[in-house]
């Protein structure tokens, strides 16, 4: 990694801070990964990932600025990645999930904010993030109260374009949101000089389209009773999904649900068939926090699915392909964009029943709530999850917490409590 020093100089990063993170990142990793057993050998390429993270990846977004090309930031699923493509652009996700740059955000931001979003916004403050400091704009949207508030300050730091993200799913909201993404379309093309066309545009959805199949495949194997792959692998994968290149991405899960059907098919599995299976839902997860699905794992659980933006929320729906003109594309996009229940929609019905169809598919025995500190969206709507779970009998613990290691041993009881409550 030392051989990209004068790259992350030349990205103006706080050289001293950014060695002490990628120190405890190593650490973190391979504390949490590299000690599990049977892992699938398609999980070596992600190592790899991992190991450059702030390396060959920063490498390859510069050499595509170098040749003329966008770097985008973005912090949620609502931005539609077919756009920024299309635009000659390459997005990244900058959602923070490290302790790390949260005291940095706390110097300017109150400290009663979802950690989600200190993290985020100390990391462009610190200047310890290279995709922050790669990124020529970054895309916001008004989805939570803090998400949208921080945009008018980060804007002081980068240049910020917010997307307005209705709250209802009406038609009036509908049109809305097409307007949006019509907009998003201009800026894109304003930023880069590219002009999206059909051609470009239905090119791109098929790549992402394809993405989002590759990553569901590994989902569907996880329906497996044993789980041929943790649960602590598979959000890896999905959180690698918002900073590799799509297309190697792509290729290299596909390989890897190659080898998990072919383990499916023997009744291989990375644990015993007795181990109690926990649907996890809530709040999305950023690289590095694997807190949850650790404290999980480490009590002899395993998560086979996370009804997540880093999870299905990701790529149960596609965009339909074959519209015939650029219109009836944006419309495609601006539709299948809405399917998301994100519990910033109100009412939002259809996240209860993809849990409640999520714990039948997956096989689930107990569902595990996340709730980042003070994120009230996901916080309120759990009673309406757990309602809905009391129902059909399946037991529920709730997770609030925040980047800190603090709860850490609070945690571990009450998930080590749960998982027993679930294996009786
Ligand atoms: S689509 S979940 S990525 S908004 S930042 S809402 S955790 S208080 S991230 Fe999200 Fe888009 Fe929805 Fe997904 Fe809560 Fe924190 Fe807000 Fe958050």
């Amino acid at each position: 990694m030392s051989d990209y020093n004068e790259m992350w100089k030349g990205l103006g990063l706080d050289m001293e801070r950014h060695d002490q993170l990628l120190n405890a990142l190593g650490a973190i990793y391979s504390g949490v990964y590299m000690g599990q057993k049977d892992r699938p050998k398609g999980m070596e390429y992600f190592d790899f990932v991992m190991s450059e993270v702030h390396g060959l990846r920063i490498k390859e977004l510069l050499d595509h600025k170098e040749k003329g090309g966008k770097i985008v930031g973005t912090f949620c699923l609502y931005v539609p990645d077919e756009i920024i493509l299309a635009g000659g652009g390459v997005s990244v996700g900058l959602c923070g999930g490290a302790q790390f740059s949260v005291t940095d955000a706390e110097a300017v931001l109150p400290r009663n904010l979802c950690p989600l979003i200190k993290s985020a916004f100390g990391f462009k403050l610190a200047r310890i993030c290279p995709y922050f400091e790669a990124a020529d704009f970054v895309v916001g949207e008004t989805t939570c109260d803090g998400k949208k508030k921080v945009w008018e300050l980060l804007n002081e730091h980068i240049p910020t374009y917010v997307m307005e993200l209705p709250q209802m799913k009406r038609e009036m909201d509908k049109d809305l949101w097409l307007k949006e993404i019509k907009a998003f379309m201009e800026k894109m093309g304003k930023e880069s000089g590219v002009k999206i066309t059909p051609e470009t545009l239905e090119e791109k959805i098929k790549l992402v389209n394809e993405k989002r199949k590759a990553i569901k495949r590994v989902f569907e194997t996880r329906k497996a009773n044993p789980a041929p792959i943790s649960g602590k692998d598979a959000l890896l994968i999905s959180q690698i999904a918002f900073y590799d290149d799509p297309e190697r991405f792509t290729a290299k899960v596909n390989e890897l649900a190659d080898e998990l059907e072919e383990r499916n098919k023997k009744g291989k599995g990375v644990l015993d068939k007795k181990t109690p299976r926990i649907l996890v839902s809530g709040c999305p997860m950023a690289i590095p926090n694997w807190k949850l699905h650790s404290a999980i794992e480490d009590s002899g659980g395993a998560v086979v699915c996370e009804e997540s933006c880093v999870g299905t929320r990701y790529f149960t729906h596609m965009v339909e392909e074959g519209c015939p003109t650029l219109e009836e594309k944006l419309k495609a996009i601006a539709e299948r964009y809405l399917k998301i229940n994100c519990s910033c929609f109100s009412p939002n019905e259809d996240r209860i029943k993809d849990i409640l169809r999520y714990v039948k598919d997956y096989n689930a025995s107990g569902v595990i709530h996340y709730t980042l500190q003070f994120c009230h969206t996901y916080n309120v709507e759990f009673v309406k999850v757990k309602e809905a779970l009391n129902k059909v009998n399946i037991p529920v613990l709730e997770i609030e917490t925040d980047y800190s290691e603090g709860d850490a041993g609070q945690l571990k009881t009450r998930v080590e409590a749960f998982v027993e409550q679930v294996s009786r």
